[in-house]
């Protein structure tokens, strides 16, 4: 019989690579959506008709372990959060609920659906995937971060973000659930949302390139970060719940490159001069900034096989190309219809 999984998330830029990739390795796919009439649902559904909706919200505990008595899964993915960082000091408090307290109720309708008791009785089937992520390092006291780096998170996203992860460990430890994360470093694509600064680059040089808007207003150049292809990262998710034991995993690609050097990439890549156009603007940068990052990948290498397939360069070109299309095209990056 087809495994059985359970994303939450589904209706963002991961969650729709993650589904595509389980469907292709013959699972089940079942996607949590909230919302009344949420538009990125029917968005999601165009690109993804064999996806089974289930409805629930990460802020309501009910509605979880309803989707998890309705589905039944055998893995579930916890792709769901608030996840622009600048929107995590505008309302902390609801970052903390839904990228924080989200994967608490999570968990608990799993143990709760598997009748795992709090005296340690009982056992869950279901396997577990946490969204970590490298914003938990933070101010980094080594580079590159591995798995044993020592957490120290600049944005209320990040402390979120280090509850889930935590939480994620204890669950393993008290109940022996195979409960995983994956600290996952910046990873982009043409799906990516048009707010995080690889899609903003890369529809701000289309729109440049195209006549339909004369400058790019960006924030800070020097922030460096380890950039890699989404299509790649869900990979490693499914690989992480599939290995023989629950263990957390840095992935990333161990390279390391600027704000500056995506802007100068990406203006090359449509034949523009970046220093015409750019402009920047104190009023975009961060309360608490994170200077840099960088994943050493190895373990994941080692003892799951993974490897990035697609280079910084390559993803930059694609991105580019893709907004370049759907402009050319008419498409809105804003509306449903125009996802690529
Ligand atoms: P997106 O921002 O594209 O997607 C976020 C998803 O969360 C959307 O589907 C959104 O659904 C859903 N969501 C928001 N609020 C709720 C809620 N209350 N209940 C249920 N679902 C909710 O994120 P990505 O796909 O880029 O990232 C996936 C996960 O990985 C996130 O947890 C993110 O924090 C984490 N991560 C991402 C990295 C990256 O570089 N992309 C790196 C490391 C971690 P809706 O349509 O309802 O708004
Ligand atoms: P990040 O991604 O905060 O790393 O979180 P984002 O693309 O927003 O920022 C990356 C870096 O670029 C700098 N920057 C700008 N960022 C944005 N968004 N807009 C700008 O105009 C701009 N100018 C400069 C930022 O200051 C920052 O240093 C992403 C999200 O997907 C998280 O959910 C995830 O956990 C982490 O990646 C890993």
């Amino acid at each position: 019989m087809a495994r059985r999984a359970l994303i939450t998330g589904i209706t963002g830029q991961d969650g729709s690579y993650l589904a595509e990739h389980l469907l292709d390795q013959g699972y089940e796919v079942w996607g949590l959506a909230r919302g009344q009439a949420n538009p990125r649902v029917s968005r999601m559904r165009k690109l993804l008709a064999d996806v089974q909706v289930v409805r629930g919200d990460l802020l309501d505990q009910g509605s979880l372990i309803s989707a998890v008595e309705r589905v039944q899964p055998d893995e579930v993915y916890n792709l769901g959060a608030i996840s622009f960082v600048p929107m995590s000091w505008e309302q902390a408090e609801l970052t903390a609920e839904v990228t924080g307290m989200g994967v608490l109720r999570m968990l608990e309708a799993i143990r709760v659906c598997s009748g795992v008791s709090r005296g340690g009785g009982g056992s869950a089937s279901i396997r577990f995937y946490q969204a970590s992520s490298s914003e938990m390092f933070g101010q980094v006291s080594e580079t590159p971060q591995t798995e044993r780096t020592a957490f120290h998170p600049r944005s209320p996203y990040g402390v979120a973000k280090a509850y889930g992860h935590f939480l994620t460990q204890n669950y393993r430890e008290s109940y022996g659930m195979f409960a995983v994360s994956g600290i996952l470093f910046n990873h982009e694509s043409p799906r990516r949302g048009a707010e995080f600064v690889t899609r903003k680059v890369s529809l701000g040089v289309a729109r440049i390139k195209l006549g339909l808007a004369t400058e790019l207003r960006l924030g800070n150049l020097e922030a460096r970060r380890d950039w890699g292809f989404a299509g790649d990262y869900v990979k490693a998710m499914h690989l992480m719940l599939r290995a023989a034991n629950p263990e957390d995993y840095v992935i990333g690609t161990g390279r390391m490159k600027s704000v500056r050097e995506l802007v100068e990439a990406a203006f090359t890549a449509a034949g523009l001069d970046w220093e015409q156009y750019v402009v920047t603007d104190q009023a975009l940068h961060r309360p608490a900034e994170v200077d840099l990052l960088c994943a050493d990948p190895k373990k994941a290498r080692v003892q799951l096989g993974w490897e990035p397939r697609v280079s910084f360069d390559e993803l930059v070109a694609l991105m580019v190309e893709s907004d370049l299309r759907l402009l050319s095209e008419g498409g809105d990056p804003d509306q449903d219809s125009s996802w690529p």
